[in-house]
């Protein structure tokens, strides 16, 4: 079957600034909290990896985006680093930053490469964080001078921005689950940090609104779409509860600006409401997007719970549900993450309607592999796995858009391999290998696929 796309669908690749950029000397950047954890609890990190080594973007923009074009991308995501721009979160802006960000948006413009710009991506400036980081709602004020300011440096050449990447994971992992700095494990914190990064979300857009800047405003989601085990009447509510916690709950106050009322009963229930002003309802309620950005990876399966919860212990959502391993399920083990293509599908339904149809594009998608070397062959990495990885997914996409939906583009995480959150160089995800050694970065079989398709606006697949 042939699947084709319009002409104008966005295709590319996506990264983040902490993860590919790097340090060199001289570069003036402040510390962030990545910068300061891989350090200073280096052992959480694989292979003790610290920010330093990235993927080398600050040095090699130039070639990569000409690696890019080479490609036929015609858009392309990262974001903007806070702590290198305003190496103190708030105050001095620095001159090195806004040079290479201003040079990095000319290369892309001028290969016809759309820049899609983030302003956060898990990292918060560390003299921030010293103050609370979100918890304390001084830093809303901080990041909405980070924002006009980077919407005032670079306005003229971003058409496309994004407030956040998975605004969900700071406080679910920095604050519940134990896996981002500062590593507290403290449910009502966690909302509390939550709740604030919505408002600086909102703070955002109200800034880029009344500052008439021209382009497109939206938000990068990570969405995990719920399945239960069965249809029994405990299964339905254990994945009822998995989805409110963790997907609803954000996904009604960004696209309805409205937190739903079963969050808020349960919260209270067991004491743990953050504080929402009748000011911020307002704000909340205001607030509209003009495009979302949907990261998937993996579905999330859940049963009924088999144990009670210790009444005593720290509150979370999995007091309500438990994680469901299903028989047959088709596993990525480097990552331990289940591959299932029609959950795309399924969370494009989802935005059809119940979401408005609004227009959204797949900002991350990928596969991470352990140990890709071994499938080098005459320096290329052969990785067939990924072009299936791609066809299968792109193809669920398709019968979405075929049915309606409103989706834009498709961007693969990543470019080029770069370093990850805990897992460093662990899993490699690019469409580029990086020798780690070297620093070469070198084409895979998949890049030159997604090229192909590119460039043919679409691929033929055997069903
Ligand atoms: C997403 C993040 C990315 C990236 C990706 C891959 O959730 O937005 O920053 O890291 O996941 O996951 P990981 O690096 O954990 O393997």
């Amino acid at each position: 079957m042939h699947y084709s796309f319009s002409k104008d669908f966005f295709w590319g690749a996506a990264t983040s600034a902490t993860q590919s950029e790097g340090r060199v000397e001289g570069d003036r950047k402040g510390e962030n909290i990545w910068d300061y954890a891989s350090k200073e609890y280096n052992h959480r990190f694989f292979d003790g990896v610290t920010t330093e080594q990235t993927s080398r973007f600050y040095e090699d923009y130039q070639e990569d985006i000409q690696k890019m074009a080479d490609l036929s991308f015609n858009s392309f995501r990262t974001s903007i680093s806070w702590s290198r721009l305003i190496p103190d979160g708030v105050g001095e802006v620095n001159p090195e930053a806004v040079v290479f960000y201003n040079q990095m948006l000319d290369e892309l413009n001028a290969k016809g490469i759309q820049p899609f710009i983030n302003l956060y991506h898990f990292d918060m400036p560390m003299k921030l964080q010293e103050i609370g980081g979100f918890e304390n709602r001084e830093v809303i004020q901080a990041y909405k001078k980070y924002a006009e300011t980077c919407f005032e440096l670079f306005g003229d050449k971003v058409a496309y921005w994004f407030t956040f990447n998975e605004p969900m994971i700071p406080a679910e992992a920095g604050y519940l689950h134990d896996r981002h700095y500062p590593y507290v494990v403290d449910f009502k914190r966690a909302a509390q940090v939550l709740h604030h990064i919505v408002l600086c979300h909102c703070e955002a857009i109200k800034s880029f609104r009344e500052g008439g800047y021209s382009g497109k405003i939206g938000i990068i989601m990570d969405v995990i779409p719920v399945y239960p085990r069965s249809q029994h009447p405990a299964d339905l509510y254990a994945a009822e509860m998995a989805d409110l916690f963790y997907t609803k709950s954000l996904n009604d106050v960004i696209l309805k600006g409205f937190y739903p009322e079963e969050i808020g009963e349960i919260l209270r229930k067991y004491d743990q409401l953050p504080v929402v002003t009748t000011a911020d309802k307002e704000l909340l309620s205001a607030t509209k997007i003009d495009l979302l950005g949907i990261n998937y990876y993996r579905p999330r399966r859940v049963k009924a719970r088999e144990s009670v919860p210790n009444p005593e212990g720290v509150f979370s959502p999995e007091w309500f549900y438990d994680n469901y391993e299903m028989p047959g399920r088709r596993m990525n083990t480097s990552r331990g993450i289940e591959i299932y293509p029609k959950g795309l599908y399924d969370i494009a339904k989802k935005i059809q309607n119940e979401y408005g149809n609004i227009d959204w594009f797949v900002s991350e998608n990928g596969i991470g592999i352990q140990d890709e070397e071994q499938y080098l062959q005459d320096d290329m990495v052969q990785d067939d796995y990924r072009i299936e990885f791609l066809e299968e997914h792109l193809s669920w996409l398709h019968q979405a858009m075929e049915e309606g939906s409103n989706c834009l583009g498709y961007h693969m995480w990543t470019f080029v391999d770069c370093w990850s959150w805990i897992n460093a160089f662990k899993n490699r995800y690019g469409f580029y290998r990086m020798n780690l050694e070297t620093g070469e970065k070198t084409v895979k079989k998949s890049g030159l696929w997604f090229k192909d398709v590119i460039e043919n606006q679409g691929f033929d697949k055997n069903n």
